[in-house]
């Protein structure tokens, strides 16, 4: 029976600003999965979107449309990102399927029955865009200890997962197998910062949030999406359902694949879940590093993208799909942070692929074609033949091993090793010279031999990693493109076998140039400056004296209550303590905050305005926000914990 060979991708957000770093992950399993197949075994290869949550149900209300009519065409653009890429996977899940939601209901169930969920009461620190919460003990410096960005104090009816009664059993699981996490950097961070910190019971459970899968013995409570997201790697398998028999080949998974960033999610909540459900743990989880601009983690929300030369799409358009998975599955050494650079990319993809990888086979076919049309026999060897031989030969035991450790660059170092050992050969056997004697015809012959095959085990053992240059190389030297791994060694073609001259299959890129013409197009689509921000400009207000602003009193105010103004859109109706004293203030900022999430909040608040009446509330004070370009506004809260009724200078 052949092996089988599950692996998965993390589920992705339906954000839409996908980058070059988004690729990683999806681009190596990729490779991961074609290798697997190519070794004979039956592979499964997951990936899929994550669409349920609060940051979905906020960008949809904001833009006026149901969450799948906001979430439905950014699939469709991330399909096509894999597309372009050709990344085959055999499931892409959607949370929002039929079978997955299921799935996770009979999770849910399961653990209920079992006494692992339980109902009590949730107050804790939540940050919208990583859907983690937090102790206040692990804020860093009052905000998210992931992102740096705000959290909001939450205080709900919500059912816990018993997370604390695992530790002890994870525990032992990091002292027996070190192996299940990669890599051991990420061991270490998880046991001595979470597991030694001590586990508490996780929240699983929302009744603010709507969008997500309702709880099938508490309707009122939606489920959290991370345990909603985890469960795709059981639930794309058909697990609880009607036909689990993927399930029962495939799990448990050979490896989930995933960003460093959520490997706590993988490492500690996944098989506490999964030892709860009294299933067997993945076999690896592998936290790989990121790629940074500046030092930063690439993100489009952080603007370090600059679209020519991040955006994916982009990118396959102008440099092909090979340079781009070349790229990222050789540049940054696996497990850890790599810098990106348009300029670093184009100087890879133009040194490897166009110039020693591109150069070998263009020139090895042309001179075939060009002195015997067909492929000539091989003569009789020197050592320096037998080298290159050794070399062809002992290429796929390397490349196994460099994938065991899933080290895909470490894999094409060994490959582009017989590249450069195959063009120095070229430089040391002087074939141009060979071909003006004809007495040296058979050893011509011979060498153009040897050359072929490095071409051809190269294109073999690219397969993976590469999807449209192997099998053109293939094709010049009459291969069937499905040959495989059991051809990756010296000696297969026939002599007299048809050989075509290959065009270049790389174009040499003058990187320099490149990159001009790359900033020019930058700087041509740059949005023109609105006529409205140069009138700001000129507007910009008169100074005042320190006098002027000392009019205007300030405090921190807590938001003990909030509704919706009735009959307003717009009007959110506070009850804000500001010290002892109680105030009733309307914000016209109903359509950036629910009044659940404003309850808890501290805000800046005007307190010597004139009480106005708005739709027939009173308002005695003001709320302050910030407003960005489109209008969007935040509210100003203070950075550390302060006590309402400070004031603000
Ligand atoms: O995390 N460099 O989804 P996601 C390398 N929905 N990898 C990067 C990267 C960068 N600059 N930026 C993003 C989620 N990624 C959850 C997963 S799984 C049960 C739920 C990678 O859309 C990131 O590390 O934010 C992750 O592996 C993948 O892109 C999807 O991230």
């Amino acid at each position: 029976m052949a092996k089988k060979y599950y692996i998965t991708t993390p589920i992705y957000y339906p954000s839409g600003n996908w980058h070059i770093g988004h690729c990683y992950t999806t681009v190596i399993c990729d490779a991961l999965a074609r290798f697997h197949k190519m070794l004979g075994e039956e592979v499964f290869f997951m990936t899929g979107t994550d669409e349920h949550g609060q940051k979905v149900e906020k960008e949809a209300a904001k833009r006026g449309v149901t969450p799948r009519g906001f979430i439905d065409p950014l699939v469709g653009q991330l399909k096509d990102m894999w597309k372009l890429l050709d990344v085959e996977y055999d499931r892409f899940l959607r949370t929002t399927d039929e079978d997955h939601v299921r799935c996770v209901q009979n999770i849910y169930r399961k653990l209920y029955e079992s006494g692992d969920i339980y109902k009590a009461e949730y107050s804790g620190y939540y940050c919208t865009p990583c859907e983690a919460f937090w102790t206040e003990a692990q804020l860093k410096g009052g905000k998210c200890p992931d992102c740096g960005r705000e959290v909001t104090l939450q205080k709900e009816e919500s059912y816990f997962f018993r997370l604390s009664k695992y530790a002890p059993r994870l525990l032992k699981l990091y002292e027996e197998n070190p192996e299940f996490l990669q890599p051991k950097s990420r061991v270490n961070e998880m046991v001595n910062n979470f597991l030694k910190a001590g586990l508490t019971d996780l929240s699983v459970s929302r009744t603010t949030v709507k969008w997500g899968i309702p709880l099938p013995f508490d309707e009122k409570h939606t489920a959290y999406v991370w345990i909603d997201a985890l469960s795709n790697y059981l639930s794309g398998l058909g697990y609880s359902g009607t036909d689990d028999s993927l399930y029962r080949k495939f799990w448990p998974a050979d490896l989930h694949l995933v960003g460093k960033e959520i490997v706590r999610f993988h490492a500690i909540i996944w098989p506490a879940i999964l030892m709860a459900l009294g299933e067997p743990l993945p076999k690896r989880i592998y936290g790989h590093g990121w790629l940074l601009i500046g030092g930063e983690k690439l993100s489009k929300s952080k603007e370090n993208a600059r679209p020519e030369l991040t955006d994916p799409y982009e990118l396959v358009k102008r440099y092909g799909a090979d340079a781009v998975r070349y790229y990222l599955l050789r540049e940054i050494p696996f497990g850890s942070d790599g810098e990106y650079t348009g300029e670093r990319f184009l100087t890879r993809i133009n040194a490897d692929l166009a110039n020693d990888l591109g150069n070998l086979v263009s020139r090895t076919s042309a001179m075939i074609v060009q002195n015997f049309g067909v492929l000539p026999p091989c003569g009789e060897k020197t050592a320096l033949d037998a080298e290159l031989e050794e070399m062809v030969n002992g290429l796929l035991p390397k490349v196994k091993r460099a994938m065991d450790g899933l080290n895909a660059p470490e894999a094409l170092e060994e490959i582009f090793a017989l590249v450069a050992r195959a063009n120095k050969y070229i430089d040391e056997t002087t074939p141009w010279i060979l071909a003006k004697d004809p007495a040296k015809r058979e050893r011509l012959g011979t060498v153009l031999y040897h050359l072929a095959e490095a071409c051809r085990v190269c294109a073999v053992l690219l397969k993976p990693f590469l999807t449209r240059a192997p099998s053109l190389i293939l094709q010049s030297f009459s291969c069937p493109a499905d040959m495989g791994f059991e051809s990756a060694s010296f000696g297969c073609l026939q002599a007299g076998a048809k050989v075509e001259k290959l065009p270049p299959i790389f174009p040499r890129i003058d990187v320099a140039k490149e990159l001009a013409a790359v900033e020019k197009l930058l700087k041509e689509k740059e949005p023109p400056r609105r006529e409205s921000e140069e009138r700001e400009e000129e507007k910009a207000l008169p100074q005042i004296s320190i006098e002027d602003f000392s009019k205007v009193e300030l405090k921190i105010g807590e938001v003990v209550a909030c509704e919706k103004v009735k009959k307003s859109e717009k009007l959110l109706h506070e009850t804000v303590k500001v010290g002892k004293e109680l105030r009733s203030v309307v914000s016209g900022i109903a359509k950036f905050y629910t009044p659940e999430e404003m309850v808890g909040k501290r805000v800046v608040l005007v307190t010597n305005l004139k009480p106005v009446k708005l739709c027939g509330v009173l308002s005695e004070g003001m709320i302050l926000c910030a407003e960005d370009e489109e209008g969007n506004l935040t509210l100003l809260t203070p950075e550390r914990a302060v006590a309402s009724g400070a004031k603000v200078r």
